[in-house]
C-alpha cells in the first residue's frame, strides 16, 4: 500500500528463506492474489532497515516484538518515528506493544524514539488489494500522529489521529479476545443475535477496563474500538474468529490454531487481560470465559450457560466521583470561611423502597456531618438474595428518586455486605451512617479510617407499616 502511494518501502524479516522467496516471486504465500511491487525490497540485515529511513513500522507478532526491537534498537537514531501495528499486550509487563518497544529501546541502546499505535479495521487481505480501508493513527504527541496519518494516508487508507495511544492499544489487542468468543459462538451453533451480543458487551468489557486505565471514552466507539472488533469478530479474514469456531465445532486450543496456520493474538492477550482486570476490579465476564474455555479446558457450551445466567444486569455504569464537583464544593467551603477543611465525605446505605419521610430525616442528618453524602443503594438482587426484599420500585426507579433529593450527592450500587471496607477507601469516606436499627453492626468501619455514627431511626414510620396501612 505504501509502495503503491509512492514511497520507498523495504521490509525486514528474520527469516532468510522468506526474504530470498519473496524477492524472487514477489508473492507472500498469505496473500496469494497480491503482487508485490518490484520497487519494494527485502533484507535480513537490521542496519540497512533502520538506517535513512523516515519512518519504521513494526509489524511482526506482538510476541517477538521486543526481542525485534532488542535487535534494532543499535541501529535507531534517536528522534527516529516509529509506528507500531502490533497489537498485543506483554503477559509479564502489562504493557502495550508501543511501552515494550520504547522500554526496550531505551533499555538496549539508550535511544528514545517517538512510537504512534496504528490500529484499525485493516485485515491484511483487503488492505493488498488496494480495498478501501480506515486506521486510526495514535499518539500522545499529536505531531507525530500526524506525521504518520500523512504518510499512511492513500487513496485506498484514510487514517484518522487519536491522542489516546493506550486505549487504541488496549483495543486492538483486547478486540481478537472477543473475536475468538464470537467465534466459539458461531462453532457452537448460535447465530447472529449472540455475536451481537459478544460484540456489544464485549466491547463494554473493554471500555470500562480502558476508563478505569485512564483512556478517553469516545476511543471505544472509534475504528480501534467497535470498528476493528467489527471486523475481527464478523470477518471470515479473522484469524481469531477463525480458530474459536474450530474450538467451538471441539477442537482443542492448540489444533485449532495448527488448523487456522497463523499467529492468533486473542490467546497471547489472554493472560494479560484478566491480570488488567484483577489489577483493575473490572467485570469481564466474556473474557473470563474465553480464558476459562482456552486456558482451563472447559467446556464451552456450560461456559455459555454460565455466562446466560449470569444476575441481571444494567447497560447504565457504575457512578463515579465527580472530582470536579467536589474541588468546587470544597472551594466554595474556604470562601464560606468553613476553614481550610478538606471536602468530608459521608456514606449511608439502604433499600430506600417506597421512600419516605423517615428515610429523608436519615439522609438530611447524614448529610449535616460533611459536605458530600453518597448512598450506596441495594440492587434488586441484594435486595432479594440476602434481604429477601423484594422491592415495589425497582433499583433504577429507586435511584432516581434518591438523586433529586437535595441531601445526596452520589448514589452507588450496594451489591454485597462485603463492600463497605473497600468503599471507604474507593470514596475516601470520613463518616459512615446507619440509622441506630443497625446499632453496633459496622463498628469495624472504625479499623478502615471511618468514623461510625448510629441516628436515632424516625420511630413510627417504616415501608413495612406502609403495607400493611394500604392493605387494610
Ligand atoms: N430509617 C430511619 N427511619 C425509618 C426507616 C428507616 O432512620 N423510619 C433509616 C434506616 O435506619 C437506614 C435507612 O433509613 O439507615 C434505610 O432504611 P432501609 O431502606 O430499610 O435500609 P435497610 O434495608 O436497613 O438496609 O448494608 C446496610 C443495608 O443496606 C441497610
Amino acid at each position: 500500500m505504501l509502495s503503491n502511494s509512492g514511497h520507498d518501502v523495504q521490509v525486514w524479516s528474520a527469516s532468510p528463506d522468506t526474504v530470498e522467496e519473496m524477492t524472487r516471486t514477489r508473492r507472500h504465500r498469505k496473500l496469494p492474489n497480491v503482487v508485490i511491487p518490484s520497487s519494494v525490497a527485502y533484507t535480513q540485515e537490521f542496519s540497512e532497515i533502520c538506517r535513512n529511513k523516515d519512518l519504521l513500522i513494526m509489524a511482526v507478532s506482538s510476541t517477538y516484538v521486543r526481542q525485534t526491537t532488542r535487535k534494532a534498537a543499535p541501529f535507531v537514531k534517536e528522534g527516529q518515528i516509529i509506528a507500531c501495528a502490533s497489537k498485543g499486550i506483554e503477559s509479564k509487563t502489562l504493557m502495550t506493544m508501543s511501552d515494550v518497544i520504547s522500554d526496550e529501546l531505551w533499555r538496549t541502546a539508550r535511544v528514545s524514539a517517538p512510537v504512534a499505535a496504528l490500529s484499525g479495521p485493516t485485515h491484511a487481505e483487503e488492505v493488498a488489494m488496494d480495498m478501501p480501508s480506515t486506521i486510526v493513527s495514535a499518539c500522545g504527541d499529536i505531531a507525530v500522529a500526524e506525521y504518520v496519518q500523512d504518510v499512511c494516508t492513500s487513496r485506498c487508507m484514510r487514517v484518522y489521529t487519536n491522542i489516546d495511544i493506550k486505549g487504541v492499544e488496549l483495543c486492538g489487542a483486547l478486540k481478537n479476545i472477543i473475536a475468538l468468543a464470537s467465534g466459539i459462538s458461531s462453532g457452537l451453533g448460535y447465530g447472529d443475535n449472540a455475536r451481537a451480543a459478544i460484540i456489544t458487551r464485549g466491547l463494554a468489557e473493554i471500555e470500562s477496563l480502558g476508563l478505569k486505565m485512564g483512556c478517553l471514552e469516545q476511543t471505544f466507539s472509534g475504528l480501534a474500538g467497535i470498528g476493528d472488533l467489527v471486523v475481527t469478530a464478523t470477518s471470515k479474514h479473522s484469524r481469531n474468529n477463525r480458530c474459536g469456531y474450530l474450538i467451538g465445532q471441539g477442537y482443542k486450543p492448540a489444533e485449532a490454531v495448527s488448523r487456522v496456520g497463523m499467529v492468533v493474538e486473542g490467546i497471547h492477550a489472554l493472560p494479560a487481560a484478566m491480570e488488567l482486570a484483577g489489577k483493575y476490579g473490572v467485570e469481564m465476564p466474556i473474557v473470563c470465559a474465553v480464558n476459562e474455555i482456552i486456558s482451563n479446558s472447559a467446556n464451552a457450551l456450560e461456559v455459555v450457560n454460565g455466562l446466560m445466567g449470569r444476575d441481571m444486569k444494567t447497560e447504565l455504569p457504575k457512578p463515579v466521583l465527580d472530582i470536579a464537583f467536589e474541588k468546587a464544593v470544597v472551594q466554595n467551603a474556604a470562601i464560606w470561611n468553613k476553614g481550610e477543611r478538606g471536602m468530608k465525605r459521608v456514606i449511608t446505605y439502604g433499600t430506600f423502597d417506597l421512600l419516605h419521610y423517615g428515610h429523608i430525616n436519615l439522609l438530611r442528618r447524614a448529610k449535616a456531618l460533611g459536605d458530600y453524602l453518597i448512598v450506596a443503594l441495594s440492587t434488586d438482587e441484594f435486595n432479594w438474595n440476602e434481604k429477601q426484599k423484594k422491592c415495589y420500585f425497582s433499583y433504577e426507579q429507586r435511584k432516581m428518586l434518591l438523586e433529586s433529593i437535595r441531601y445526596v450527592d452520589l448514589v452507588i450500587p450496594e451489591e454485597n455486605w462485603e463492600q463497605k471496607r473497600n468503599d471507604i477507601h474507593e470514596y475516601h469516606i470520613d463518616t459512615f451512617v446507619m440509622g441506630n436499627d443497625w446499632e453496633g453492626k459496622f463498628d469495624f468501619l472504625r479499623e478502615e479510617g471511618a468514623e461510625v455514627v448510629y441516628l436515632p431511626r424516625t420511630p413510627e414510620i417504616s415501608t413495612t407499616q406502609i403495607k400493611s396501612d394500604l392493605h387494610t
